[in-house]
C-alpha cells in the first residue's frame, strides 16, 4: 500500500495518531516526521521516521521522494496562546508549512487531512450549538491562520481535485502528551495536580465553556473522515466535532468525585481569557454525524475515569522510581 505520512508527529494529536495508524495499516506504513527527533530509542525504533520542517520545501521534496507517500496527516502546527506571543512563527508555520504541504500532496497526489479547530469561530459567531456554516471572523492570528487554512484546503479540492478532509477539534485532553501553548490545556493539566497536590490554579475563569474531547475519540474521528465514503461528504474542510462542553468548575465537581480533597482556584491569565471567550460554548456536530457517522465515546465522566486511572498508576510508578 501507498505509505501515510504523519508531520507534528511527536506532538499531542501525533503521539497517539500515529501508533493508532501503524496499528491499523501496518508499521512500515506509516512514516512519522517532526522537527525534532524522537526522545528515546524506543520511539526512534517504533517505524519509519524522519526530520521534516514544513516551513521547508525541500524537506518535504526529499521525503515524498523517499517514500511513495499516498496520505498526508499535516498536524505540524502552532496552538492558539503561543500564536498570540509569535505571530510571525504562527503564521509561517501554520499558513506556509500548510500551503507547502498542500503543494506536495497535490504533486505527489496523496490525499490530505488537515485540523482546524474551534479557534476558527470568533466573538460573533454564535456561541451555543454553533452551526457547521457559520460566520467565522476570529480575532486571533491562531484563528485566522484556521479560518484561511480551511479555504485553502477547499480551493484545492475544487480547483486541483486534491482530496482534503479536516474536522474542527475541540480541546483535546490526553494522557500520553502534554499539549503546548493552547488555551485548552487547563483540562490535562487539572489531572496531573489533582493527582499530585490534590489542588489546582486555573488560568480560565471557573464559568468558561468549552467544547472538549479525549484524544481517543479524536484518533477515531480523524482515521474515520479519511476513510469517509467521499460520495457522503457535503462538507470537507472542516467538521464541527465535539464529544463534551464543560467549564473548570464542572470539571473540578467531576474530580472531585474520586478525589473528594481536591481544590481549585483561579488566577486568570487575559491573554488566553480572551481567546476563550471568543470561542463557541458548544458546537452543533451533526454534519459529521449524518455525513460520516461521528459518533464520541467518551463524556465527560468517563474520560474523567480514564485519566485518573491511568495517570495514577504512572505517576505513583514514577515516584517510586525516585531514588531516595
Ligand atoms: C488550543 O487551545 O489552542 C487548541 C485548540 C482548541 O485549537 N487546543
Amino acid at each position: 500500500m501507498k505509505k501515510i505520512l504523519v508531520t507534528g508527529s511527536l506532538g499531542q494529536i501525533g503521539s497517539e495518531l500515529v501508533p493508532a495508524l501503524r496499528k491499523r495499516y501496518g508499521r512500515d506504513n506509516v512514516v512519522a516526521t517532526d522537527i525534532r527527533m524522537p526522545a528515546t530509542i524506543e520511539l526512534r525504533d517504533d517505524g519509519p521516521f524522519e526530520f521534516l520542517d514544513v516551513v521547508d520545501p525541500h524537506h518535504i521534496t526529499r521525503v515524498m521522494q523517499i517514500y511513495d507517500v499516498g496520505t498526508v496527516y499535516h498536524l505540524a502546527a502552532v496552538l492558539s496562546a503561543t500564536a498570540e506571543s509569535r505571530p510571525n512563527i504562527a503564521w509561517q508555520i501554520n499558513m506556509n508549512g500548510l500551503y507547502n504541504m498542500l503543494e506536495a500532496a497535490r504533486q505527489y497526489h496523496c490525499s490530505m487531512f488537515v485540523p482546524s479547530s474551534i479557534g476558527a469561530f470568533g466573538p460573533s459567531t454564535p456561541r451555543d450549538n454553533t452551526p457547521q456554516d457559520t460566520i467565522q471572523r476570529p480575532g486571533t492570528i491562531y484563528g485566522v491562520t484556521k479560518v484561511a487554512g480551511e479555504l485553502l484546503c477547499d480551493y484545492y479540492y475544487v480547483r486541483f481535485g486534491l482530496d482534503t478532509r479536516g474536522v474542527r477539534f475541540p480541546g483535546l485532553i490526553s494522557h500520553v502528551t502534554e499539549p503546548g501553548g493552547g488555551t485548552t490545556d487547563y483540562a490535562v493539566s487539572i489531572f496531573y495536580e489533582a493527582i499530585k497536590h490534590r489542588k489546582f490554579t486555573c488560568y480560565l475563569r471557573s464559568d468558561t465553556q468549552l467544547d472538549m474531547m479525549y484524544m481517543p475519540d479524536a484518533v477515531r474521528a480523524m482515521i474515520d473522515v479519511m476513510e469517509a465514503d467521499p460520495s457522503k461528504l457535503v462538507h470537507r474542510n472542516s467538521f464541527n466535532v465535539t464529544a463534551m462542553s464543560f467549564t473548570p468548575s464542572q470539571l473540578a465537581d467531576e474530580i472531585r468525585k474520586h478525589f473528594a480533597d481536591f481544590v481549585i482556584s483561579y488566577d486568570v491569565d487575559t491573554v488566553r481569557q480572551n481567546i476563550a471567550d471568543s470561542w463557541p460554548n458548544y458546537m452543533d456536530d451533526s454534519a459529521a454525524r449524518s455525513e460520516w457517522g461521528w459518533k464520541p465515546e467518551y463524556d465527560l465522566p468517563r474520560m474523567t475515569l480514564d485519566m485518573i486511572d491511568v495517570l495514577s498508576r504512572r505517576l505513583v510508578g514514577q515516584h517510586e522510581k525516585q531514588p531516595s
